[in-house]
Formats: C-alpha cells, structure tokens, sequence
C-alpha cells in the first residue's frame, strides 16, 4: 500500500524592510515552479512569508504596523501566486500576517493558509503559541513582538481531508510544544505542515545559542515520531535586517528521520516523496492511541505560574 505525496519544502532566505511584497511573491513563483518541475504537488513556504519579520521592531503607528499585514487573501498583491499555483496545478501552504474585522473590532493573527491545486483555500490556522513579550524592550539586539501585534489564535486546531491524507498546519514557536502535534495526532494527522523565523541568538538566554539547530529538529522529530506522521518545517533564514535566522528546513517522516533538508541559509527548495501510509505502521501498532494511551490515569495536575505542582494536601 502506498499513497505518494511529493512535498516541497520551499526555505527563503532574508527578506529585508526594503523589499515589497512583488519583490518576495516573485521569490516565491519562482520555488513554486521548481516545485512543479520536480514533481511536488504540494510546495510549503515559512511563517509571515511575504514581509521582513516585524515583530523585531517595536512600533507605535497603527499605519505603520498595518504595511506588514494582509487584509484581504488572496488580494491584489499576492494573487499571482494564487494564479500561478492554478495554473501549474500544485497546492501550496504559506505563513502570512493577518489583519482582519472579527466581532466589530479590528483584529490581528500569525496565520497559515492551505491552498489547493485549483488556487482555494482549503485551511485556515492562526497561531497560537505566540512567544515573546507585549511591552517595549529596547535593551535587546532586537525584540520578539509577537505578543504585541497578534492575537492568539481563535481557530483550535483542525485538520484537513487534502492532497490524498490527512493535513495539519502549525506555526513556528508551535513545534516546541507536544501539545501542537498530539491535538492533531488524536484526529490522525498524517502530515503536519510548518514554518518557522528562528533568530540563532535567543536574548533572555544566550547560553541556548550554540543548540539553536538542535533544538529545532528535537522538536519535529519528536512530533512526527509520537504521532506517525510526516512533519515539514520549513525555514526563513539567513541575515534579515541584521538578525541570523536559522536555516535547517527539514522534511521528516513518522520514524523520525529527517529525510531531506536544506543546507543553505537562502532560498532553497528540498523535495521529498512522502508516502502517507508510512503513517499507518506507527499509528496502529506503539503509537495506537486507542490501545496504549491512558490520559484517565495520568493523575490531577495543578498548574501555577508554569510550575506543576502537586495537589492541594499533599503540598
Ligand atoms: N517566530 C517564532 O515563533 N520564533 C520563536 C523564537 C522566538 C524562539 C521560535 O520558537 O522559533
């Protein structure tokens, strides 16, 4: 039994302040159509993908901020890629900043989109571990503002019947957290899809600088292997208006392994066959949620301020 689904994985390198969303769509037409001439029905391209990523700066003017979002997808910027991704009948998935009005307000997300060979958004997720800080932090090299310019996202976490198997969608600081891969584990995902802006140097803990790399595939292997599925995770890299960003896009499969990954820090495209029924040997046998795992015996937890405590009387 097989059910082949060839991935790309399309890393960009630095997208500067200076550089305007034709600018980065080219870029991304450009790896789209590499993605189609190597066979990939599905080509998958980082978090906040059209723009430098501006939650490094700390910023005050609504319209200022506003520059950096969407507030309608596809619109007329980024409808090419819409057209071209029809044209060449491939899917793609692509992280961008949403702007938009939701219970007569003004609202902001990190969000990703799936969209299918016929140009249609067939997905929606919007971030919702959002790392950082909210409040102005001028004494770092640069900030990490996510706090401050989105919200948490408000769509759970679904998954999607597409491209033959079952799709997922996460959002960078989301690979760092079990729980990302286990809420769609349980609804049987076979193939997560994810971007990430990773800055090499971490500034309230320098000291986890030099594990940056790996520290990343940690996290996406382990996805993909306590949950029998395929994950790509896929890059913005390389120095971005004076910040390092790691690279290390990687294709993982439901073993664990990383079975393609980038070894630039610049737009590249890495292209894997992913058969989704590599999935099947995992789920049904040590990771056969049904047989083997047992939440209802895990015990009361307590959670103060992060830390697990133990109950109330026994404190
Ligand atoms: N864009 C991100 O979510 N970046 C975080 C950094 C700040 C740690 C990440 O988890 O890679």
């Amino acid at each position: 039994m097989s059910r082949i689904l060839t991935v790309g994985a399309a890393q960009l390198g630095p997208i500067q302040r200076a550089h305007t969303r034709a600018d980065v769509i080219r870029r991304l037409v450009e790896l789209m159509r590499q993605a189609h001439g190597m066979g990939c029905r599905l080509v998958v391209f980082p978090e906040l993908a059209l723009t430098t990523f501006f939650p490094r700066w700390w910023m005050e003017d609504e319209a200022e901020i506003d520059a950096f979002f969407e507030q309608e997808m596809p619109g007329p910027e980024t409808r090419p890629l819409f057209e071209e991704a029809a044209r060449l009948g491939i899917g793609f998935k692509i992280g961008y900043a949403e702007l938009t009005v939701e219970e007569g307000r003004r609202r902001r997300f990190n969000t990703a989109i799936l969209v299918d060979p016929r140009g249609r958004i067939v997905g929606k997720y919007r971030k919702i571990h959002l790392p950082g800080h909210a409040a102005n932090e001028p004494w770092r090299a640069f900030q990490h503002l996510e706090k401050r310019y989105f919200e948490v996202g408000n769509l759970g976490w679904p998954v999607w019947r597409a491209f033959g198997g079952i799709m997922g969608m996460a959002i960078c600081n989301d690979r760092r957290w079990p729980e990302t891969y286990r809420v769609m584990g349980l609804q049987g995902v076979e193939m997560v899809l994810l971007g990430y802006n990773t800055p090499e140097h971490n500034p309230p803990a320098p000291e986890h600088d030099p594990l940056s790399d790996f520290h990343n595939h940690l996290s996406m292997q382990a996805g993909a292997y306590q949950n029998g599925t395929w994950v790509v995770g896929v890059a913005k890299a390389g120095v971005e208006e004076g910040c390092m960003l790691i690279g290390g896009s990687a294709i993982i499969a439901p073993s664990g392994e990383i079975v393609a990954q980038a070894v630039s820090r610049d737009d590249e495209l890495i292209v894997a066959r992913c058969d989704l029924d590599r999935t099947v040997a995992y789920k049904t046998s040590i990771f056969n949620f049904a047989a083997h795992r047992r939440p209802e015996a895990y015990g009361p937890i307590t959670q103060r301020a992060g830390v697990i405590l133990p109950p109330e009387d026994e404190a």
